[in-house]
């Protein structure tokens, strides 16, 4: 009796923490929708990474990021890729803007948050926090999964 109610919560822990590793709000931040945090892991030797994710912003306005943040790196972030002569660069975009009701998409070529001063590469498969703070000192935090190279 007891060790069947022990597994059907066993099940029902590992249903929630699928549907929210499948991409659910990391936060219950309702102004945000965050999906797809993720990063590759770091090949030896590097102390850089770029963190890709989807940013949806739900409000009806304007939104700017002020600052990331992240425990694993010294700095972290908002950079953008541009090409420049026929070689892709990248530049800090200080106060990326969202425009309402709209994406922000953080992708390969174009805006990364980027990780700089990692101390210890974090292992693939686990996960690591990300705080991003917006205008008005409001803060999100996002799990960041370590994805295989
Ligand atoms: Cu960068």
């Amino acid at each position: 009796m007891l060790r069947d109610l022990q597994a059907s919560l066993g099940r029902w822990f590992c249903l929630v923490c699928a549907l929210c590793l499948s991409g659910c709000n990391d936060s219950p931040n309702p102004s945000w929708r965050v999906t797809d945090a993720h990063m590759k892991a770091m090949p030896p030797g590097q102390t850089r990474a770029a963190v890709y994710l989807r940013l949806e912003n739900t409000e009806a306005r304007e939104r700017m990021i002020q600052l990331v943040a992240t425990p694993i790196a010294g700095t972290a972030e908002v950079h953008r890729h541009f090409y420049e002569n026929g070689m892709m660069k990248m530049r800090a975009v200080p106060h990326a803007r969202i425009a309402a009701e709209s994406v922000l998409e953080f992708a390969p070529g174009g805006y990364h948050i980027m990780l700089l001063d990692v101390a210890q590469a974090p292992e693939v498969g686990s996960h690591f926090p990300l705080t991003l703070e917006f205008d008005g000192a409001e803060r999100l935090d996002v799990e960041v999964e370590v994805r295989p190279r």
